[in-house]
């Protein structure tokens, strides 16, 4: 079957959701798709002026907005949902054409859209607050929440829709307004996304302007949301590059950072694995997505009694994985987002090779297009745990190590700068536990007998160290758009001090 080229397609969909033509045609920002290389938009971007002009406005939204009852919040984002569902599979499909994720990967990230949304729905008849013990006769403790201001989203090419939905839903029910910078590199779908919360506010009603403000631009951009003043709440995700000039910046004018950052996922393949199922979890994780995900399994332990039996294994299945176009029944793996990201990778290839890498796959694999940038996933066996290893390269290049005792294995785990996600592949009870508990991985998620990536909204999202230390999505997360407040009520005739102070006035 010929498919149509991508332009034609995000062409299509754009009209479809509504989007206005002028703004991803006659502008200065070429939008392009991994698939082909082909240009799919020149898309409006906005100058410094305008930017702080709209930022300002989503504060006035705001300072309306914290006034509606959270759950009425709630129902804005219930009909975002509603409309997510309605156009799943455009927006599945413009994720698959800008960020070349194969057609149930793309699809899978508007899902996850939708399954936030659900989340924050709930969410908006709770924010509980509790009542706390107080240690004064007639009087009550308590904590609420309350909003905090505008949050500002700054987001990666490789989760063009999700991560911003993940932090919008919630800081919408919270409260807050919310301004976004997309990634440069996938400004279509951040465009169709506005359009379908648009498209939720007007079935919404009263809303006010500026609510969700979409700021399309360069670095220019994103400084200067990481800059102003009414910006309470910042979070970024991309390279730990980027978190490093921003958290900073943040903690210069105390605003609340949440940075997700770089990771450097690994997994432990204990004697007690089961092989099969462990194989699985790790293909889909180091390659899946071509290695684009901040949970990518980058390293993997094997303990060398079943180093022999699952090694091969592995490399020979990483050969049997379709590459190619994304949209193609059958492919696994899509292409990289760009030139830059495959010079990084041949780069990463010729220094593990350098320290003593075995390297199986990772060449170019052919396209019919030089802009369009297709690998084979590699493996690259390693003597030792060197300086490449410990950088994260975003690409499919999984590392791999023997390990005999699994005290070395977590030591060795843990001795990177970044620490997102992990995993332990067995079915020994003790060793599961001891991966998860305080000496342990030092991830913020630690898996047992699946992969690092994938993970589900429900939990909270993200990790330390290098990682930037911020969550997002599930759990209490939310916490993070709100400002707690603690109140002591005196329902009583007398004044008690706390700690038993005395200040007798006549
Ligand atoms: C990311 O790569 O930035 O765990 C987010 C996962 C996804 C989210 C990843 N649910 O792979």
């Amino acid at each position: 079957m010929d498919l149509a080229t991508p332009a034609f397609e995000a062409a299509v969909i754009l009209r479809r959701l509504g989007v206005p033509e002028q703004a991803w045609n006659g502008g200065s920002l070429t939008a392009r798709s991994p698939i082909t290389g082909e240009t799919t938009g020149a898309v409006r971007t906005i100058d410094p002026a305008d930017a702080i002009a709209a930022i300002d406005t989503a504060h006035e939204a705001f300072l309306a907005w914290r006034k509606v009852p959270a759950p009425r919040r709630g129902e804005l984002i219930r009909l975002f949902g509603e409309e997510l569902r309605a156009a799943k599979s455009d927006l599945g499909r413009l994720v698959t054409i800008e960020a070349g994720k194969v057609v149930s990967e793309g699809l899978g990230e508007v899902q996850e859209m939708i399954d936030i949304c659900d989340f924050a729905v709930g969410l908006s008849r709770q924010l509980y607050g509790r009542t706390i013990a107080t240690e004064r006769t007639d009087h009550r403790m308590m904590e609420s929440w309350q909003p905090m201001s505008v949050t500002g989203i700054i987001s990666a090419f490789n989760f063009p829709v999700a991560v911003w939905t993940w932090n919008a839903a919630l800081a919408l029910v919270c409260g807050n307004s919310v301004v976004w910078k997309p990634s440069e590199k996938t400004p279509l779908t951040a465009l169709a996304t506005q359009a379908l919360f648009e498209r939720a506010a007007a079935r919404f009603g009263e809303i006010p302007a500026g609510l969700s403000t979409l700021l399309i631009g360069d670095k220019k951009i994103g400084e200067i949301l990481v800059d102003h003043p009414k910006v309470a709440v910042l979070s970024a995700t991309g390279s730990t590059r980027m978190g490093r000039e921003v958290g900073p910046r943040l903690a210069k004018r105390f605003a609340r950072a949440i940075l997700e950052l770089g990771g450097n996922n690994a997994a432990i393949v204990a004697p007690s694995a089961k092989l099969d199922l462990a194989l699985r979890a790790i293909l889909f994780a180091a390659m899946g997505t071509a290695g684009q995900r901040c949970t990518t399994l980058r390293r993997l332990f094997v303990h060398d009694s079943i180093y022999d039996a699952l090694v091969p294994r592995l490399k020979q299945a990483c050969k049997t994985l379709k590459i190619g176009d994304p949209r193609a029944a059958g492919t696994l793996i899509g292409p990289l987002i760009d030139g830059g990201s495959y010079a990084g990778m041949q780069a990463a290839l010729a220094e593990a090779e350098k320290a003593g890498g075995a390297i199986s796959g990772g060449k170019r694999a052919s396209a019919g297009s030089d802009d369009a940038f297709y690998v084979e996933p590699a493996v690259v066996e390693m003597p030792s745990q060197t300086d490449i290893v410990k950088r994260e390269t975003f690409a499919p290049i999984l590392y791999v190590m023997k390990y005999s005792d699994l005290d070395t294995a977590i030591r060795l785990h843990n001795d990177v700068p970044q620490g997102l996600s992990s995993s332990i592949f067995t079915t020994d009870l003790a060793e599961a536990e001891i991966f998860v508990s305080a000496v342990g991985s030092d991830c913020g998620i630690a898996n047992v007998n699946i992969g690092p990536s994938g993970a589900e909204i429900g939990g909270a999202f993200g990790g330390e160290k290098e990682t930037g230390g911020g969550r997002e999505s599930g759990s209490d997360s939310w916490k993070a758009y709100m400002r707690r407040v603690t109140t002591t009520v005196n329902y009583g005739n007398d004044l008690p001090l706390a700690q038993g102070v005395e200040f007798p006035v006549q």
